[in-house]
Formats: C-alpha cells, structure tokens, sequence
C-alpha cells in the first residue's frame, strides 16, 4: 500500500480557497512553521526527490499546494508560518486563510502538523492546534529533524511534547521524523491511510 503514495503529483497552487480543487473527496494538509520541513515531509512521504519544493530560505511556500493522490485523495502543502520577517498584514491574511481552510474544507480529514524538534509548540502551533480542536479535525503531530539530537534527547522529547499536549487534554498522535535519519515514513504511512480510508 505504501506505493499508493508514489503516485501523488503536483495538481495545483492557490493563494485562497477560491482557486482550490472540488471541495470533495478525501484530503489531508500539512501545516507548520515556516522551514520546520513540511515540503521536505510530503517528498519524502511519497518517494519524490522534489515533488514539492524545498528551501533553506524560510516562507518557500506561500500558497496552498494542492497534490493529487487519486480521483478522490490529495495532499496539501499549507503555506508556513513564525517566519519573523513577514509584515503584519501577510501575518492577519495567513490567519485568515488558515482559519477558513480548517473552518470551511469538508474534504479535510486530518490535519499534519511539523514542528522541528528543537523547537515544539510555538505559539503559532498553538494556535493551529486550537483551530483543529474547534472544528474536531483529527490532529498528527510530527516532530521534525530528529537527526539533529541524539536518539536518546529526541526521545525524551518526544515524550514531553506528548505529556504536555495529554494535559492539555489535547487528542492527538505524536512521532518523530526525519528526512536524512529515514525517519518515521511508515509511521506517517499509517496515519494517512487510517485518515485516507485505506487500510
Ligand atoms: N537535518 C534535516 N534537515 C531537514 C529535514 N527536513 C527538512 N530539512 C531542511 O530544512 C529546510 C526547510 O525544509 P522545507 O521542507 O523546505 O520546509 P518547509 O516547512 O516546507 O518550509 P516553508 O515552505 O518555508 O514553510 C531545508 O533546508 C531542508 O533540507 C530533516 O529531517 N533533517
Ligand atoms: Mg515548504
């Protein structure tokens, strides 16, 4: 099953929902801050050395990346956020889209949110957790470049990130992740098949 996600190819990308796919089918989107490794993820998810772009350059990613998985499934590569240097008002219109995309996207079947692991739960990941939990959309959480830390301080921060989001009575499954490291693919395999509808 896991080449089901070799297929995915680049369908289209909008600034708005206006320009966006049929509001049907299945989709899943990933969000997070800006270079916290959400294009670098969907590559590596579905096999493709470049499917959706990367860049040392934080804010890569404007728009809403649409990626078709089949007539009925897609990917979504959600522009990032926290990138310091964007004004003001990029930051209210980033907030707006955001919260119409979760509030008004029935296709929307779960949300995949990246946090580089040395710095979880900002507070822009906050506020994108919030937003799920309001519209009830099923929340992952990836935690990304775990080649950065020893097994052993990523771990221990996998399971703090997991305690602090239980007391916060917040539901959602957490892994590790890496691009270099061959991290945490089949783990993010399963979820996307569970939301998917395919296993
Ligand atoms: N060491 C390491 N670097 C990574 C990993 N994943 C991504 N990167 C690097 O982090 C940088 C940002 O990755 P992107 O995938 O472009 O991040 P993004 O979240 O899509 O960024 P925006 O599109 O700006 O929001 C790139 O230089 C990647 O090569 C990882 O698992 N380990
Ligand atoms: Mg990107």
């Amino acid at each position: 099953m896991n080449n089901f996600y070799r297929k995915a190819q680049f369908l289209l990308s909008t600034p708005d929902l206006k320009s966006a796919p049929l509001d049907q089918g299945l989709e899943v989107a990933f969000a997070g801050r800006s270079n916290a490794g959400k294009s670098s993820a969907i590559n590596a998810i579905t096999s493709h050395k470049a499917l959706a772009r990367t860049s040392k350059t934080p804010g890569r990613t404007q728009q809403l990346v649409f990626f078709r998985l089949d007539d009925e499934r897609r990917l979504v590569d959600l522009p990032g956020y926290g990138y310091a240097k964007v004004s003001l008002q990029m930051q209210k219109d980033w907030q707006l889209n955001m919260q119409r995309y979760l509030n008004e996207r029935t296709a929307l079947k779960g949300l995949f949110l990246l946090m580089d692991i040395r710095r979880p739960l900002t507070p822009f990941d906050e506020q994108m957790i919030s937003w799920s939990q309001h519209q009830q959309v099923p929340l992952h959480i990836a935690l990304t470049k775990a080649d950065k830390l020893s097994k052993g301080n990523a771990k221990s921060i996998l399971l703090k990130t997991r305690d602090e989001l239980e007391e916060r009575g917040i539901p959602c499954s957490l892994q590790l992740f890496s691009v270099p490291g061959k991290i945490g693919v089949d783990d993010a395999h399963e979820i996307l098949n569970e939301w998917f509808e395919l296993s």
